[in-house]
């Protein structure tokens, strides 16, 4: 079989670093043609560029030595000079090998689909985890990509080999980079083990955990957000999240659950990605419901889903209880809004911008965690057992609290699992 690469280059201009620059693309995945061109220009844009050209190459077989063929590049050397690109994007990954040739052969930077998604993720990155996670994903991905790129180095902040690519200087760098590594490992543990204490704090009190997943830009941040109400950043910039968001909130049966956002999905994502944003993902493997948010308004819709699934599988959770969230219902016509609600099978139509289906939303996921039904029942408990009064507080609904002596007599109703663990205290 023919292998059809298609290398689209885009000029394109960084907002602030005065940069601009050209990109390529990749053999055809499940996306069409212009859908993937499309999500290109999107990450391009998330990147804070702005597009100054675009250059396309059909060719059965990419070059090993430049991807393009000699002739494209020629040209695109001229583009990018005539158009004054400060950096050429390729919507295709790069071999250490081409990489080294295509800077010879161009007048500015060249950046491969990964490291513009390395990128976007380290503008992004809000906590200190997801700092050092993306910094440690860069640095990984630049290594093998040293050789012959002195000066290009500074781009890693530090300054880091400003000189030129002489053998000393790339010692010197390499032997840097690798402290830096070992470094960012160790600090990352450190963060990850004050993370994992404050995880058993919370899985003391058996609260179920609803993740929400899905591709970059489904709407995951806004349909946490009219579900909390906790303003946390949404925006139209891909990957706008990055760090986990968790958040407790009552379904409509009473029941207590903690919400999480999530980091989005793409396709192609890095390997190195997955396992640096694997700490990320823990909210999703530790998650009793999985919540998968869907831009239903999408052309490409069907192999997002696809995609998504694809690291769920990588992920190993696609045996948990999972709903489809079939959002942005508001972009349809009423009469495609009739036919997703009609099939009720496929999931629960929602707008989380207008809030519009979030309340079945949330009955669906009562439903689907109905292995620990909800009960009510009556507690007296002596005051001395802070940890019982903590632990019914966070994961059940009180009412009628009264105090007689040093005696609590209350009415709870929560997860029956959650009951059961002091029964002692139950009131006949
Ligand atoms: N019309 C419409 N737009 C929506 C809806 N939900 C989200 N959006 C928009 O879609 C864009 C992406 O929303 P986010 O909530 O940031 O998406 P996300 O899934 O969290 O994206 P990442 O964090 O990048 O993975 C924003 O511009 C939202 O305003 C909806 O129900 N209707
Ligand atoms: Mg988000």
């Amino acid at each position: 079989m023919a292998l059809l690469a298609r290398d689209a280059a885009l000029a394109v201009f960084e907002d602030g670093e005065q940069d601009r620059g050209a990109v390529s693309r990749p053999e055809p995945s499940a996306f069409s043609e212009e859908s993937s061109i499309e999500e290109f220009r999107e990450l391009v844009v998330s990147a804070g560029a702005r597009v100054v050209g675009e250059l396309e190459q059909h060719r059965a077989k990419p070059d090993p030595a430049t991807l393009l063929g000699s002739g494209k590049v020629t040209e695109l050397a001229g583009m990018a000079a005539s158009a004054q690109a400060g950096v050429i994007l390729f919507d295709h990954d790069l071999t250490p090998t081409q990489l080294r040739n295509l800077e010879r052969a161009l007048p500015c930077r060249v950046v491969d689909r990964t490291q513009l998604i390395l990128d976007i993720f380290a503008r992004h990155a809000r906590t200190r985890e997801g700092q050092l996670q993306v910094e440690l994903a860069q640095l990984e991905y630049m290594m093998p990509r040293l050789t012959g790129r002195g000066s290009e180095m500074s781009q890693l902040g530090g300054g880091i080999g400003t000189r030129g690519p002489g053998e000393t200087q790339l010692e010197t760098d390499r032997r840097r980079i690798q402290r830096r590594v070992l470094q960012l490992k160790q600090d990352l543990e450190a963060v990850r083990r004050t993370r994992s204490q404050q995880r058993q704090r919370r899985e003391s009190v058996p609260v179920p955990a609803v993740a929400l997943v899905g591709y970059t830009n489904a709407g995951k941040s806004t349909l946490f957000n009219t579900i909390t109400r906790a303003g946390v950043l949404e925006s139209s910039r891909m990957f706008a999240t990055l760090d986990p968001k968790l958040k407790a909130i009552q379904l409509p049966s009473r029941r207590k659950v903690l919400l999480s956002d999530t980091v989005g999905f793409i396709r192609d994502l890095p390997h190195t990605l997955v396992t640096s944003f694997r700490a990320t993902l823990e909210e999703v493997q530790k998650a009793e419901v999985l919540l998968h948010v869907r831009d239903c308004s999408s052309p490409v819709q069907d192999e997002q889903k696809a995609e998504v699934e694809k690291v769920l599988g990588e992920l190993g959770v696609l045996d948990k209880p999972r709903i489809e969230v079939l959002n942005k219902i508001d972009r349809l016509t009423e009469e495609e809004r009739a036919t997703l609600q009609q099939n009720a099978h496929r999931g629960i139509a929602v707008s989380a911008r207008l809030n519009w289906g979030v309340d079945t939303l949330l009955a669906g996921v009562d439903a689907a965690l109905t292995q620990d039904p909800i009960v009510e029942q009556r507690f007296q408990i002596p005051q001395s057992e802070g940890e019982a009064l903590a632990a019914l507080g966070a994961g059940a609904v009180i009412r009628d609290r009264q105090y007689a002596g040093n005696l609590v007599t209350l009415t709870v109703a929560g997860p029956e699992s959650l009951l059961g663990r002091y029964r002692r205290f139950r009131k006949a």
